[in-house]
C-alpha cells in the first residue's frame, strides 16, 4: 500500500458521454492495482446532501427557478461534497477522482446559461473554498458523438434537464472545454475521446502517474509518500 502524506485531486470534464464515467473507473482500478487509495466521487452529487439535489437539478424541476437559481444549487451541492468529501479524503492522503466539479458549472451555466462571468466565479470560490483539482482531463469529441453515445448507453428516451438540449449548444460546451484547457493549461490536458476505450485509458493513466511520487523520491510529483 501507498500512503500519502496528501492526496490529489483529479477532475473528469467534457460533454455528454464523452467517456468520463468510463475513464474514471478504468484509472481508479489502474491507480488501486498500484497501491493507492483510491476515492471516486461525481457531481451533482458525491455526499448525501449534494445527491438530494442532484434529482432536483437533473430531473429539471428547478429549470422553472431560472439559470441562476440552477447555479446557486450546483454550488450549494459541491460546497457539501468538498467539505463532507473531497477535502477530508485529501486531508488523509487519498487521491479523489471526481466526474465533473468546478469546470461543468463555468461551462453549463456561465457560458451556455449566459450568466455573468462574476456571478460564477464568485459561487465558485464560496463552493471550493481552495479546494482545486491538481489535474483536470477534459475528454473532448464532437457532441453528436457523445450525445449518440449517451443516448444508446441510456436506451434513452427520457434524456435529462441538460441532454435534451440543442447539438449547437452541446457545441459551444465542447469550444468553452477547450477554452478553458488553453487558459489553464498547468492544470488542464485534452484527451482525444474518438480513441477506443483502452487507448485512452492508457493516457489517462499517464497524465495522473507524472503527479505521483516515484517510488525513488525522482519525478515532479505533487504529492509526497509518507516515509
Ligand atoms: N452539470 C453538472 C451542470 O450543468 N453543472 C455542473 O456544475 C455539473 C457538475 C450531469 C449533468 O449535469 C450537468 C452536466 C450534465 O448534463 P450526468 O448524468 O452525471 O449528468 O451525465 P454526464 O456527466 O454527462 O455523464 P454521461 O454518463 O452522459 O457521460 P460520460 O460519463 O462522459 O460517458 P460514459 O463513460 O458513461 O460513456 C457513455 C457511453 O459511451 C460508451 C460507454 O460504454 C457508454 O455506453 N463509451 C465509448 N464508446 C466508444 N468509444 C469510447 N472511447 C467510449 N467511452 C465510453
Amino acid at each position: 500500500m501507498v500512503s500519502l502524506k496528501k492526496g490529489l485531486f483529479v477532475t473528469f470534464e467534457g460533454g455528454e458521454g464523452a467517456g468520463k464515467s468510463t475513464q474514471l473507473r478504468l484509472l481508479a482500478e489502474s491507480l488501486r492495482a498500484r497501491g493507492y487509495t483510491v476515492l471516486t466521487t461525481r457531481e451533482p452529487g458525491g455526499s448525501a446532501g449534494a445527491e438530494a439535489v442532484r434529482h432536483v437539478l437533473l430531473s429539471g424541476a428547478a429549470e422553472a427557478f431560472g439559470v441562476r437559481m440552477e447555479a446557486i444549487l450546483f454550488a450549494a451541492a459541491r460546497s457539501d461534497h468538498v467539505e463532507e468529501v473531497i477535502r477530508p479524503a485529501i486531508d488523509k492522503g487519498t487521491i479523489v477522482l471526481c466526474d465533473r466539479f468546478m469546470d461543468s458549472s463555468r461551462v453549463y451555466q456561465g457560458i451556455t446559461g449566459n450568466l455573468e462571468q462574476s456571478f460564477v466565479a464568485t459561487l465558485e470560490r464560496v463552493a471550493i473554498n481552495g479546494v482545486v483539482p491538481d489535474r483536470t482531463i477534459i475528454f473532448d469529441l464532437p457532441a453528436s458523438v457523445g450525445l449518440e453515445r449517451a443516448q444508446r448507453r441510456a436506451g434513452d428516451d427520457n434524456p435529462d434537464r441538460f441532454e435534451k438540449e440543442h447539438l449547437e449548444t452541446h457545441e459551444k460546451r465542447r469550444e468553452a472545454f477547450l477554452d478553458i484547457a488553453r487558459r489553464d493549461s498547468e492544470r488542464c490536458r485534452v484527451v482525444d475521446a474518438t480513441q477506443p476505450v483502452d487507448a485512452i485509458a492508457t493516457e489517462v493513466l499517464s497524465l495522473v502517474e507524472v503527479l505521483l511520487p516515484h517510488g525513488d523520491g525522482t519525478g515532479t510529483s505533487t504529492a509526497e509518500v509518507v516515509s
